[in-house]
């Protein structure tokens, strides 16, 4: 017979109380601690170890190369009927802003861009769809106060000095400086992200100078000229595909995005979009001659890049609505035509490692409300997977499972996947700021 510690006696008498007392074993706390190799709920990671400087720390975070850059690409549904999303999105920018400028140090080195969801359709003469689309080309419609770049840059200057102070939670106070346009040129090492030319030095509220390329002293505006375009683009959406290609392409067939990645930079992502990603694994999803795919519409991105406890029927001689339940995206080995959502995520972590330093990425998606349950319905001649009622927006399923894998932290779905259709958006971007901040300090070298 195995003879019982008292100490394990003590904990097991504990944790049957525990047990006990929950509900159900999903409402039981995981009381594993940092350094036992299993990540827990709460933890970035865990590395079998408590010690600091091998990538995840004594405190089972992360531990990123320290950076003040952070780029931030948004991929957004030009659509006419997104105006009012685009709205509220610009409304919310200053839940971000507010929470930069207490960052330890000051604001951090900002780019700010914007594409489309339109890549084309893989050489298919797609009605509204060209060769490659916007093809992660980042946009700039008719927007006076960005000249002469395709995104924000703002930046502080280098190689002068500043009085500034700064207290804890606080925002940066500068009382004086010797920065001039000069000190915007910036010189960087190779391997490092460099700055366009032309950044005017200007004066920010706090006395502190920066470095912009945009003339009105205020984000927000620039923002909102960036996602006011309304043209008809093509209809086969593929997020996922056009953020990797805005983030991996450039000269010389990207010229927009010549050094908007930096290689040093943390990376956020944000989706804005009332349609699903399809991106595909094979050209044929997009061919209207390939009939055994079915009807040649939006569907087949549901019938070939989703999964549900029933099997796709879609026979309108038998039916006019059909419901399927449990859904959830299909892979390729699956027999799913859409490309692994997973690939894009091995993608995207590629992205933002450089050598052996890695830098953080966060990926949040304003896309219709994460829906299991689909209802298909036969108009027009055509199947169409029923909006949410009384709007334009569809369900979503693979953009929630690109953020659910991108994802640190379990409570982090609680604010990087958010509803279009939700009342508040007070929520994500005040989160992704402290995030933000949180990820900057720790990772400067202490003082
Ligand atoms: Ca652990
Ligand atoms: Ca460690």
């Amino acid at each position: 017979m195995r003879f019982i510690h008292s100490f394990e006696k003590w904990f097991f008498v504990v944790a049957m109380m525990a047990l006990t007392a929950c509900n159900s074993l999903l409402d039981w706390e995981d009381p594993r601690p940092c350094g036992n190799g299993q990540v827990a709920s709460d933890e970035e990671c865990d590395d079998g170890n408590v010690q600091d400087g091998d990538g995840c720390s004594a405190r089972c975070e992360i531990e990123y190369a320290p950076t003040k850059k952070v780029d931030v690409l948004l991929v957004v549904d030009y659509s006419q009927d997104m105006a009012k999303f685009h709205d509220s999105l610009v409304e919310r920018i200053p839940d971000l802003l507010s929470t930069l400028k207490i960052v330890r140090g000051g604001f951090p080195d900002l780019h700010i861009g914007v594409t489309s969801m339109d890549v084309g359709a893989m050489g298919n003469l797609a009605p509204g769809c060209t060769e490659n689309g916007d093809d992660g080309r980042l946009q700039k419609p008719d927007c006076p106060n960005l000249p002469d770049h395709h995104y924000i840059v703002d930046i502080a200057p280098l190689g002068c000095d500043i009085a500034q102070a700064q207290r804890p939670g606080e925002e940066l106070q500068c009382t004086g400086h010797s920065c001039s346009d000069a000190n915007c040129s910036t010189v960087t090492q190779p391997g490092l992200g460099i700055e366009p030319p032309d950044l005017k030095l200007v004066t920010d509220g706090q006395g502190c100078p920066r470095c912009r390329n945009y003339v009105v002293n205020d984000i927000q505006g620039v923002l909102s000229c960036l996602l006011n375009r309304t043209t008809l683009a093509c209809g086969w959406e593929q997020p996922l595909e056009a953020m990797m290609r805005a983030l991996t392409k450039s000269l010389p067939t990207h010229p927009e995005n010549f050094n908007f990645r930096r290689p040093d930079a943390h990376l956020v992502v944000i989706f804005l979009t009332a349609e699903d990603d399809c991106t595909s694994a094979t050209p044929e999803l997009y061919n209207p001659g390939a009939t055994s795919l079915g009807d040649y519409t939006g569907v087949r991105c549901w019938r070939w890049g989703v999964r549900c406890d029933q099997a796709w029927t879609l026979d309108s001689s038998q039916n006019l609505v059909e419901n399927y339940s449990g859904c959830r995206p299909r892979t390729e080995s699956e027999g799913g035509k859409l490309r692994d959502v997973s690939r894009y995520v091995n993608e995207l972590r590629q992205v933002v490692t450089s050598g052996d330093k890695r830098y953080f990425i966060q990926t949040i998606a304003f896309a219709g409300p994460h829906e299991t349950n689909l209802r298909v319905e036969y108009r027009n001649d055509r199947w169409e997977v029923v909006q949410i009622e009384g709007t334009d927006v569809i369900p979503n399923l693979r953009l929630f499972d690109f953020t659910w894998r991108m994802s640190l932290l379990a409570s982090d779905m609680q604010w990087c996947f958010f509803s279009l259709l939700s009342e508040s958006w007070d929520a994500p971007l005040t989160h992704l700021g402290q995030r933000l901040r949180a990820v900057i300090e720790r990772s400067m070298p202490a003082k």
